[in-house]
């Protein structure tokens, strides 16, 4: 059924390929005696197709990343990782690979270069384009191999990974699966092209099919190619032909597939044709054939008895939560005496400079960053002095470049991404939610990463260009959110988020970049997180904000009607990590306070500060504790509506109101 040649192979190769492709069929065929008995949760079959997770990881070098799906055991064995640490992962134990946080696929190895999925398939992809980009900056040849089903091909991420690696020209060879079905949906609902390889013409792009389930066709033509891209980085497209001969997961079933279709494909069984036909060559025999298995069958058994021996995972609060972050141990730079006079828009752009010349592998990407300078022209003249390997103009596709930065990280570069608005977070969110956010609890990988959010309204911009987002990702473990409102915080700010090995959202208000000038220190300094700053101090009441509303706060009481206002005024700064204690503080002193925050109300940064200091210091509040926020609705773009959705006047009527109180 299957046409092998096996021109070019020795007899010695032929028959390791044959004991790399029995083994994970082995391993599954135990996985689902182990699933029917409870013993193990889920399984993601990938009978019928080991050929290709065998094949193209025989021709990577040991050194090159492997980017799996869910159906690759193959590259985990290909890859040697100890089969008692993978049972150990699939029963959610120490000696896995994610400490019981993670199951199923969901997981990878630094140690032995695999980079594991998230459950949303796609990201996988940008991913394999940072780790390229890496191998491309650090000029080592390597090329870097990801997977993806053909359903996950109908996601964006697809077509953006594909269209950035294109244009970057990025060694990776996407490798698309093409088994017939994505969870029940045939590739028919999926697609308009029979071949999934006919879409590398959309992006330029040399793309090939080859039979997925013919091991040497594998692994000739992916050698081929492998070694054309080493020698010439490029993006290829590789489809292979096979066919998902169980459910999509084993509870799941395929009653929905015609049986002639499964019938047709278990004739052509990559194993038992390449047995075939090792046998008709005469280069596998029947004893050989049974003292394989009878090895792998002891393996296999030795290792789940070593997986089955370990305890069940424990874990205590403090650990767990410690697990969120990687231990950044914050490096001190104090401030030099000489100053300059300067914007908040002059300080980021002085801050990011001073840590592109500190840190060599710092990369800056976003949208017209590069000859254009950034749309507010924070990068202005950064591509002459640091050039354009380093500041990178990007296509439009916020999300691909999140996931490349997340590559970029796994080989040991920070990035700063520049959203060109906040706003457009939106189309990275799921990467910033899903990959950067959770990356070190899961497997304990840094995203060493900073997006740049120039956020905020009152510039008469319309509902897209004036969100103040932060909550959206406060919300979210795993992040860090910076929001300075002063030139001098931001610089210092914004030098330790790029010194964190974190990921960190780092706001810049739109309407402060050209208003508001401050003395800032011309060198590179550092301030910590998770340190407020109290910019007044009073025992009338606790006036706490960050951003633009600080400075509502501070024009607030330089009026004539509230001179006579004794208030502490503490600008947060920092969001995630917070400082409750100087909040705590200034509010058992005060007994009133008010929360003022240009996001809308319900679920707002006001919302949270308002429940913790109900529960901390209840007992020394003399008035209820209030909130003032936008209204209810999006952003308007109209000069009078705009001031109507601010909460600058109803701040006003506030302080008096809890004053009086
Ligand atoms: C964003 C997202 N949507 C839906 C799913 C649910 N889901 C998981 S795998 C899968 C099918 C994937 O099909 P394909 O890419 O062809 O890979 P295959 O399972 O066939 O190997 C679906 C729908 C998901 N994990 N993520
Ligand atoms: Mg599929």
């Amino acid at each position: 059924m299957i046409d092998f040649s096996k021109k070019g192979f020795t007899d010695e190769k032929l028959i390791e390929l044959y004991k790399l492709l029995l083994k994970p069929r082995l391993i599954e065929e135990k996985m689902l005696i182990l699933l029917r008995q409870g013993k193990i949760s889920k399984w993601f079959s990938g009978i019928g197709q080991e050929a290709i997770s065998v094949g193209v990881t025989s021709i990577l070098a040991t050194d090159e990343y492997i980017l799996p799906m869910h159906r690759n055991l193959g590259v985990f064995t290909t890859k040697k990782v100890p089969l008692n640490r993978l049972f150990s992962q699939w029963q959610g134990k120490a000696n896995g690979f994610t400490n019981g946080r993670d199951r199923s696929f969901h997981f990878g190895t630094n140690e032995y270069h695999i980079i594991g999925m998230i459950s949303h398939l796609g990201p996988q992809m940008g991913v394999a384009n940072g780790v390229a980009l890496a191998n491309l900056l650090s000029k080592n040849n390597q090329v870097t191999a990801v997977f993806s089903g053909e359903g996950g091909t109908s996601e964006g991420d697809f077509h953006e990974a594909l269209n950035v690696a294109s244009v970057w020209s990025l060694p990776v060879m996407f490798c698309i699966e093409h088994n017939g079905y994505g969870l029940s949906t045939p590739s028919s609902q999926q697609m308009k092209n029979q071949n999934v390889a006919d879409k590398g013409i959309g992006y330029g792009m040399e793309s090939y099919t080859i039979d997925g389930n013919n091991i040497l066709e594998v692994y000739t033509k992916m050698d081929k190619i492998a070694q054309s891209i080493r020698k010439k980085p490029r993006p290829v497209l590789i489809e292979f032909k096979t066919f998902r001969m169980r459910g999509h997961e084993e509870a799941s079933g395929t009653k929905y597939v015609p049986k002639e279709l499964l019938d047709t494909w278990a004739l052509k069984d990559p194993l038992e044709n390449y047995a075939s036909f090792l046998r008709d060559e005469k280069i596998l025999t029947e004893v050989m054939e049974v003292e394989f298995k009878q090895e792998i069958i002891r393996e296999i058994n030795e290792n789940l008895d070593i997986a089955f021996a370990e305890s069940e995972i424990n874990s205590t609060i403090e650990n767990e939560l410690s697990a969120i972050y990687k231990t950044f141990n914050y490096n001190e730079v104090n401030p030099n005496i000489v100053k300059e006079k300067i914007r908040l828009v002059d300080a980021i752009s002085n801050g990011l400079r001073q840590s592109m010349e500190k840190h060599d592998n710092l990369v800056i990407m976003g949208q017209d960053i590069a000859e254009y300078g950034g749309v507010f022209k924070i990068t202005d003249g950064f591509l002459e002095q640091f050039g354009k390997e380093r500041i990178r103009n990007t296509p439009i596709c916020e999300s691909t470049i999140i996931e490349a930065a997340y590559g970029l990280s796994i080989k040991g570069y920070k990035t700063v991404v520049e959203l060109q608005f906040s706003d457009f977070v939106t189309s990275g969110f799921n990467p910033v939610i899903n990959l950067l956010a959770k990356s070190y609890y899961r497997w304990n990988q840094q995203a060493d990463i900073v997006l740049r959010m120039p956020c905020g309204a009152g510039v008469g911009a319309g509902p897209f260009h004036s969100q103040t987002n932060e909550a959206w990702f406060t919300k979210t473990p795993g992040l860090k959110v910076i929001y300075p409102a002063f030139p001098y915080d931001a610089k210092g700010l914004l030098a330790t988020a790029i010194d964190d090995p974190n990921p960190v959202l780092f706001f810049e208000h739109k309407a402060l970049y050209r208003s508001i000038y401050q003395e800032v220190p011309t060198d590179y300094y550092t301030i910590p997180f998770g340190k407020a700053a109290l910019l007044h101090e009073g025992n009338d009441i606790t006036l706490i904000s960050y951003g633009q509303g600080v400075h509502w706060i501070l024009n607030t009481l330089k009026l004539a009607e509230f001179s006579s206002v004794k208030a502490d005024v503490i600008d947060l700064r920092s969001l995630q990590p917070l400082d409750t204690e100087a909040i705590y503080k200034s509010v058992k002193k005060t007994g009133r306070v008010i929360i003022l925050q240009e996001d809308t109300m319900f679920g707002g940064i006001a919302s949270d500060l308002s429940a913790m200091i109900t529960e901390e210091c209840f007992s020394y509040l003399d008035a209820p504790i209030k909130r003032i926020a936008s209204l209810e609705t999006p952003v308007p773009f109209a000069v009078a509506l705009e001031k109507n959705f601010l909460p600058n006047e109803r701040f006003k009527l506030a302080l008096k109101e809890i004053l009086e109180y």
